[in-house]
């Protein structure tokens, strides 16, 4: 309960204070502004006890270039347990709420990976764990998307534009990090990571990069204004802007600046925390700290703990470098060959010297393991070899981190086979799998908030907010057309929703009744847009020529942010966008096809659409998802996955059920097998309804604008490029079963209790992919952390 009057007069008093406004008058960023502080003075003697009960206990670090936050306003009040009092007063005051969603999302993260840091920290504070996240304040977030004439538009994402009011500035924790061509300061800025129903507070704590000096005197007054701000602009370009490459990094010195930029600052902040209980005596570090490395990107933090160990604590490197490894852990986000992180030997050594000596060090160290254990051959050594005219990241973690974890089962178990195949049998204890979660409280709760009172009441209390395994208590009522009739309003009312907002915000309408089938997520070749596209021009020719009959209206949604730099990615864009103008525009078929590429996808938008999926589209070519999250998220707001084996989608038929759900195309042994003798060619030739669908990129039914972008993706299916084969991500040789079970999922939708009862079992089983569950894992498999509060 909050305290009303207290509540109001601080609202009041912030609203004149700073802007001479009143509750009625405020804009949403007032209004914003003036709540963020009134919860930061909510949180403050909780988060001061929490920070002081941490101290005492062993602790663990996040450590990720990557937190993909979203509108905090809602989540945090929602956290806090006070979402629905502050509605209230503030209606009661004339004033809505709901106009802080014009609020920026803070979207420091490009897609699942900085998204599933932000679901570990909500669920480590909801259950009393001591995790903190470490990362990077950038000063751009993923950039902003608008599709213009069907094609990707990117403009800078200002996220702090409106102010910041969920972040305190710690100018006093500030420290410097050293570079081998500059030095600059690395500031902190603190987020409170709000637990629900509980006082634990923790916090995310991310580094602004500022200049030491803020202009050069001198030179000032000799009139060089540009070369006097010139130090300026390069410490801050270090925390600029967040790389929007999903999965693909670029070797570029600025990203390497940004990696060692907030690892160098997290470990010299968790280094004086040390010191300051237990002084020079390093014997307890380990006992005391768990860092988690959330993919090669913070990897760089190894040899920076090593040197700061060495060099300033006049530590020996091998007792330093077994620190180390009882401190660190990793987690692999991919096995794609592309996204495995490596940075040239020449750019380290000019860019971090002294650690670029560590690494050899390590190196070194590496090579003498290897040639006591006899494995001291060419070319195992070509495989393992942690630094040479390159340095690998991966590897440099495998070696040293006492855990290496996937996120899927399947992933793991690729990893262990072949990826990392070397490492696991000279280490096969470091490797052990955690399936990912996301946090029901942001992803059913909030976003989902009538689906939740429906469970709520069925389960007869709302425990599952914090324990997701209670959903199993539905599976009793899946047989009750009563509750399936419930569940079907709330879905029907979801889809309303959705179309308002898709109406106001992209500007086209949709149709309710339709089913909603969505893919939404990073836009790149092996997640297979263009496979669902190619589905939906193969139903567009079906209706057309009577070949396909009895359709249930269907709504084919997507929402992806391609890499600005990704021309591939962006062709798929185009293409869908001119699939949507000739179905959209079709009088003949638009009574059962609509298609809607939405703009700017991100949590926010997320967060409307989930909710309103009957269909969840999870294709990737099998063994290329780690994971997927997004496959959780709808499936815990009733949506049936038609999708590969791949990723979790195998957890998640496994818990819900194949019958309740649609799952096709070659697994990951098919592809094996067929791969050396794959020839997609053949198949569009003798496959007319193949043939036909791909012909559109090249036969004029599509116009790309004279880019070239179709001509290019048909040569990527047909004839290859000079880096892949023809092909490479299977969309052929899936094309036929890939839209008999999109058929399939259509007609069992209209019998709406049997489609009903699927969607309704996913939900009451799937309570295992609740982020909670692989927190605690880590906590207690991995960092040894206990609960402390
Ligand atoms: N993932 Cl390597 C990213 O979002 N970014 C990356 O740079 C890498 C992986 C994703 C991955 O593609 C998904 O399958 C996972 O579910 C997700 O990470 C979280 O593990």
């Amino acid at each position: 309960m909050i305290n009303k009057e207290k509540f109001l007069s601080e609202l009041q008093t912030a609203l004149e204070t700073e802007y001479q406004t009143t509750l009625q008058h405020a804009t949403a960023n007032q209004l914003h502004c003036a709540l963020g502080k009134w919860a930061n003075g909510e949180l403050y003697k909780n988060w001061c006890e929490s920070r002081h009960n941490h101290a005492n206990a062993k602790r663990a670090f996040y450590f990720s270039a990557e937190f993909l936050m979203g509108r905090l306003v809602f989540n945090d009040l929602y956290n806090m347990g006070v979402l629905d009092e502050v509605r209230d007063i503030l209606a009661e005051k004339g004033a809505d709420i709901t106009m802080l969603e014009q609020i920026e999302d803070a979207a420091l993260g490009n897609g699942g990976l900085g998204r599933l840091a932000a679901c570990y920290l909500d669920s480590a504070a909801t259950h009393n764990l001591p995790l903190d996240g470490y990362g990077i304040r950038y000063k751009y977030g993923l950039f902003k998307q608008r599709i213009v004439d069907g094609c990707q538009k990117e403009t800078a994402d200002d996220w702090q534009c409106q102010g910041d009011p969920w972040s305190l500035r710690c100018t006093a924790d500030t420290v410097s990090v050293e570079f081998g061509d500059q030095t600059v300061n690395a500031v902190p800025y603190d987020m409170a990571v709000v637990g629900y129903r509980t006082t634990n507070v923790n916090t995310l704590r991310l580094w602004q990069a500022e200049a030491i000096e803020p202009f050069d005197f001198k030179l000032f007054n000799e009139q060089k204004y540009d070369e006097a701000v010139q130090a300026k602009n390069d410490a801050e370009n270090i925390s600029m802007v967040l790389y929007p490459n999903d999965d693909t990094p670029k070797g570029k010195v600025l990203r390497l600046k940004q990696q060692y930029f907030f690892c160098s600052a997290s470990l010299k902040d968790i280094l004086r925390s040390y010191k300051a209980v237990y002084g020079n005596d390093f014997s307890k570090f380990a006992d005391c700290y768990a860092i988690q490395l959330n993919d090669t990107h913070p990897v760089i933090a190894i040899p920076e703990l090593i040197r700061l160990l060495v060099d300033y604590e006049k530590l020996d490197f091998n007792l330093a470098l077994s620190i180390a490894q009882k401190t660190f852990s990793y987690t692999n986000h991919t096995i794609m060959p592309e996204a495995m992180e490596k940075w040239s030997s020449e750019l380290m050594k000019q860019v971090v010297p002294r650690v670029y000596e560590i690494m050899k060090m390590i190196n070194e160290h590496l090579l003498r393991t290897l040639s006591e254990k006899g494995l001291h051959r060419g070319e195992l050594i070509d495989h393992m070899i942690i630094s040479k005219d390159m340095v690998h990241m991966a590897r440099l973690a495998v070696y040293v981190c006492h855990k290496t974890n996937g996120v899927a089962r399947i992933h793991t178990e690729i990893l262990k086979a072949r990826t990392l195949h070397e490492w696991y049998k000279l280490y096969p204890e470091r490797f052990i799998n955690k399936t990912n979660g996301v946090t029901q409280r942001r992803w059913m709760g909030l976003c989902n908030p009538k689906l939740s009172a429906f469970i709520t009441e069925l389960l007869g209390g709302d425990g599952w907010l914090t324990d997701l395994t209670l959903l199993k208590g539905l599976e009793q009522f899946a047989n009750d057309n009563q509750v399936l009739d419930r569940f079907m309003s709330i879905k029907a009312e979801n889809k309303q929703l959705l179309c308002d907002f898709i109406k106001r915000h992209d500007g086209a309408s949709l149709n309710p009744d339709f089913i909603f089938d969505i893919q939404v997520k990073r836009l790149h070749e092996y997640k297979r847009q263009l496979l669902n596209a190619f589905s939906i021009v193969d139903i567009y020719f079906g209706l057309k020529d009577g070949r396909i009959k009895d359709f249930n209206p269907t709504a084919f949604l997507f929402g992806a942010k391609a890499a600005p730099g990704y021309y591939r990615a962006k062709g798929i864009i185009k293409y869908i966008g001119e699939i949507a103008k000739l179905v959209n525009n079709d009088p003949e078929v638009n009574g059962k096809i609509a298609v809607v590429f939405v703009q700017n996808y991100n949590v926010s938008y997320a967060e409307k659409l989930i909710p309103a999926a009957n269909v969840s589209e999870q294709i990737s070519t099998a063994g290329t998802e780690a994971s997927g999250t997004g496959n959780m998220k709808l499936a815990l707001n009733g949506a049936v996955t038609l999708g590969t084996y791949d990723g979790a989608n195998v957890e998640i038929v496994e818990q819900a059920g194949e019958d309740n759900n649609y799952i096709f195309g070659l697994r990951v042994e098919d592809i094996e097998k067929i791969s050396p003798n794959y020839n997609p060619k053949e198949l569009y030739e003798k496959n007319l309804r193949i043939k036909r669908v791909v012909d559109t990129l090249v036969d004029g039914t599509f116009e790309d604008g004279g880019t070239g972008a179709f001509q290019d993706l048909y040569d990527s299916l047909l004839k290859g490029a000079s880096w892949h084969q023809p092909d490479q991500y299977y969309l052929l040789a899936d094309f036929e079963s890939y839209i008999a079970a999109k058929l399939r999922v259509n007609r069992d939708y209209g019998d709406k209790y049997a489609f009903a009862k699927k969607c309704f079992l996913n939900i009451a089983r799937c309570g295992m992919f609740s982020s909670d569950r692989p927190i605690k894992e880590y906590a207690s498999e991995i960092w040894n952390i206990k609960p402390c509060k």
